[in-house]
């Protein structure tokens, strides 16, 4: 026994087995998981899913049976991972991140990942990676950052859904998050507890106003009362900031998902209410205006996809007013070459990196790199369909990236980022740095 476990110890590490399963993400659609074994262990990894998705993003496989799940099954990606992807990567060194993404993609063969599924590619990538850290026995984060070539390590501001609307929520509210930054926290764990305390003053104010079931919730756990305008969302979490004492400490972020309203050259804030009259469709210009009084209202300090995703003017002029951060989540689509684009462009300054909509790790790296490079921004986001899986807290960290966005501080899925932060935090003790101020460099 003794000997068998030494021997253990000297055999070089190598992938030995890749399982994929159909598992449920928050919305009970199925994604795929992925079980990753090395000599080491067993290493589990699971795709998120979101509402918007692109052209220019990679491609979720499901399987279109509607007789099953109404089209959204995933076998088909699964099949790929335990027949394809397995055989390839089997042998393969864990460490060597670059190669696996790099075997994948070429297996894969086609720009957008639409042959395996960039929800297969994205789940085994994930896996790897944390195999990887493993195999090195380092925590994930500080594998990420070895992988990256990136040596200062700090804890990213969360962006906090409070209030949903847009596509997210039953209520008429036309924009998809109000969120708030705990920029004046001292440490992650402040932040937290900034972002908890807020949502439950939150949670009184809205029962005050709109009764108990104002207080029910969207997508990623931020309250859905019935409410109509922006500035009355703002207003419901101006209130719940006034009674947490932490007044100059917070910071409101918004994302607009403009492209959900946008109808030809308007903008249609009334999209979802019952008795909308196109008199109050507005221009791009027009959105500029509401823009700049809102930020000169409210402690608004970011705002995500202002205008329609193929808008780059308007995106343009208005990032390059500098009132606040311009974040591209729709715009960028996660995509290299819209990064690119609005790079050249100055049509916004911060990107939003979902993985999924990129399909390996190594990728992903490499589209937070351009974007620094570009000195802009960059948040790390979940997806609206999100799984237990909290690989992106370690992927901030380890990139040093300084926002994450993963919903309300309430429900398990956006949870468990925030609480694997926490342990990171831990984990770092006297090294922490919780980037507060500095939220806007990455
Ligand atoms: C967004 C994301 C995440 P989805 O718009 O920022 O909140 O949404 O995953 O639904 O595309
Ligand atoms: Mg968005």
């Amino acid at each position: 026994m003794l000997m068998s476990n030494h021997m253990k110890k000297s055999v070089p590490s190598m992938i030995t087995k890749v399982k994929a399963r159909q598992i449920l993400d928050s919305r009970g659609i199925p994604t795929v998981e992925v079980d990753l074994y090395t000599n080491k262990g067993m290493f589990r990894a699971s795709a998120p899913s979101g509402a918007s998705s692109g052209m220019y993003e990679a491609i979720e496989l499901r399987d279109g049976d509607k007789g099953t799940y109404l089209g959204n099954g995933v076998s088909r990606a699964v099949r790929n991972v335990n027949e394809k992807i397995s055989e390839a990567l089997i042998g393969m060194d864990p460490t060597l991140q670059s190669q696996i993404d790099q075997a994948m993609i070429d297996l894969d063969r086609t720009e957008k990942k639409s042959e395996l599924g960039a929800n297969a590619i994205l789940a085994v990538s994930m896996a790897a990676c944390k195999a990887g850290a493993a195999e090195k026995e380092v925590p994930l984060y500080k594998h990420i950052a070895v992988l990256s070539g990136n040596t200062n390590l700090s804890l990213p501001i969360p962006a906090f859904t409070l209030i949903s609307g847009g596509k997210y929520a039953a209520n008429f509210l036309p924009v998809k998050q109000i969120m708030i930054l705990p920029i004046g926290a001292r440490q992650f764990e402040e932040a937290l507890q900034m972002g908890s305390e807020t949502y439950h003053h939150l949670k009184a104010v809205i029962s005050k106003k709109y009764g108990t079931d104002g207080c029910s919730v969207g997508e990623d756990g931020g309250f859905a009362p019935s409410i109509t305008s922006i500035r009355e969302g703002l207003d419901l979490v101006k209130e719940a900031i006034g009674r947490t004492g932490y007044s100059e400490k917070l910071k409101i972020a918004i994302d607009v998902d403009a492209t959900e309203f946008c109808i030809g050259t308007k903008y249609d804030l009334d999209f979802k209410s019952p008795n909308k009259s196109d008199q109050n469709f507005k221009s791009g210009e027009d959105m500029i205006n509401i823009y700049k009084e809102l930020c000169s209202d409210y402690p608004i300090v970011s705002i995500e996809d202002p205008f329609d995703k193929e808008d780059w003017e308007h995106a343009k002029h208005f990032s390059n007013l500098g009132i606040c951060q311009v974040v591209g989540d729709d715009l960028l689509m996660s995509n290299t070459k819209r990064i690119e684009r609005a790079v050249e462009e100055s049509a916004c300054n911060a990107l939003l990196l979902k993985v999924n909509q990129i399909g390996t790790v190594t990728e992903a790296i490499e589209n937070v790199k351009l974007a620094k490079d570009a000195h802009w921004g960059v948040v790390i986001s979940q997806r609206s369909g999100e799984t237990e899986d909290a690989f992106i807290a370690d992927l901030c960290v380890g990139l040093a990236v300084s926002q994450i966005k993963a919903g309300a501080p309430c429900r398990g899925e956006r949870l468990a980022k925030y609480n694997q932060l926490l342990r990171i935090e831990e984990d770092l003790g006297d090294q922490a740095v919780y980037v507060g101020d500095d939220w806007r460099l990455s």
